[in-house]
């Protein structure tokens, strides 16, 4: 496959182009455009430039508020709300992330739920970001009903991620992010697009057969990853960051698409927990005994989630991203 090299300048200046000649305002297209190039640098290819013709799909569709301004509600000692308004995810996260941490630095740990969002993206930004404050963070969001519960075989779950980090003394937090599903959906996407077959475990057909074809996955169903564990953490998103914070499942998010094909609407649940909440002054010390399994974990070959994806961000910011041609193809016709 043909590859273009860009530095991670030019993927910021065409992700801020794109969403711009769409229409989004200015404070959402840094937002967005941060969380796209992100994605690139650490060479998650399916939540990277690619978003870029999807987060366009979501508002030619009419399904984003283009200037939403969250509204940002006090709720509780340890409870932020942030009302997307029906915008992207990334300024309501943006726009309430200093009050989390100032609730969980104050109370040992505290929620953020951000509501009436497009969520079009990767979880890990948020947790990076909220674990460089010194804080453990979780994070949760159902998107759409394309996924089957173990033991069915038509679509009812998300594809609903799960995203965790630990701040590291001195070096960068221990971060993992992934789907419930066996794989994320835009993954099965990138496939499509390249005409590539899928591993067996990803999908079934329209009928409930196994397929390795993307199309006729996507058409019938995915499926979680670990069978009835992946299964019960995907039901658990469903419910945390669904009904739990007054937003919608990934059936009613699918249902409100209307066929539209534009990205999940609904909920986020983000967790902060300060070490020092149940520590005190000892928490620099376990801290450092955590970083015993780290190393140990090392020593036996195994690789830290998050490892693959700081030497990619190195390596990017060094030399740049390479990206398929007719990706890029594909974004500049966004220009026209
Ligand atoms: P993967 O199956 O690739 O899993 C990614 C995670 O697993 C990363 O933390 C990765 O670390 C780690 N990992 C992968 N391989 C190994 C390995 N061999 N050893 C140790 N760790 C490993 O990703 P998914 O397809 O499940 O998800 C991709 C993205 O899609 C996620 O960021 C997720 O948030 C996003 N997504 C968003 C949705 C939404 O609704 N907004 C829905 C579904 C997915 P590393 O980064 O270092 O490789
Ligand atoms: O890849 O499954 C996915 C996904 C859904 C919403 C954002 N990404």
């Amino acid at each position: 496959m043909e590859k273009v090299r860009l530095s991670v300048g030019e993927v910021r200046e065409l992700a801020e182009a794109v969403l711009a000649r769409h229409g989004l305002s200015p404070d959402h297209v840094k937002a967005v455009a941060e969380t796209v190039i992100a994605g690139e640098r650490d060479e998650c290819a399916s939540h990277g430039v690619y978003r870029l013709l999807v987060c366009v799909h979501t508002i030619q569709a009419g399904k984003v508020a283009l200037d939403a301004e969250p509204a940002i509600i006090d709720l509780a000692p340890s409870l932020v709300r942030a009302d997307a308004r029906g915008g992207f995810a990334q300024l309501a996260f943006n726009r309430a992330k200093p009050l989390l941490v100032e609730k969980a630095r104050r109370t040992g740990i505290a929620a953020l739920a951000v509501n009436n969002c497009v969520h079009f993206a990767a979880l890990w930004p948020e947790v990076e970001e909220v674990t460089r404050e010194g804080l453990v963070a979780l994070a949760f969001t159902p998107s759409h009903a394309w996924v089957a519960p173990a033991g069915g075989t038509r679509p009812l779950l998300g594809t609903n991620p799960i995203a965790f980090g630990w701040p590291r003394p001195g070096s960068n937090p221990f971060v993992f992010d992934f789907a419930t599903s066996a794989v994320a959906r835009g993954e099965i996407e990138l496939h499509r697009r390249e005409g590539r077959p899928i591993p067996e475990g990803w999908g079934v057909d329209a009928e409930g057969n196994a397929t390795t074809d993307a199309e006729a996955a996507m058409a019938g169903a995915m499926l979680t990853f670990g069978g009835h564990k992946g299964s019960a953490l995907s039901l658990m998103v469903e419910l945390i960051a669904g009904p739990l914070i007054g937003d919608m499942t990934s059936t009613e998010s699918l249902a409100a698409d209307a066929g539209a094909k534009a990205s999940p609407l609904g909920g986020e649940l983000i967790l902060a927990i300060d070490p020092k909440g149940f520590l005190g002054a000892l928490a620099a010390d376990h801290l450092e005994r955590a970083e015993r399994l780290f190393e140990a974990m090392a020593a036996q070959g195994a690789r830290l989630p998050s490892q693959r994806r700081y030497e990619a961000r190195a390596r990017s910011l060094a030399e740049g991203v390479c990206v398929p041609a007719k990706l890029i193809q594909d974004i500049n016709a966004l220009l026209d």
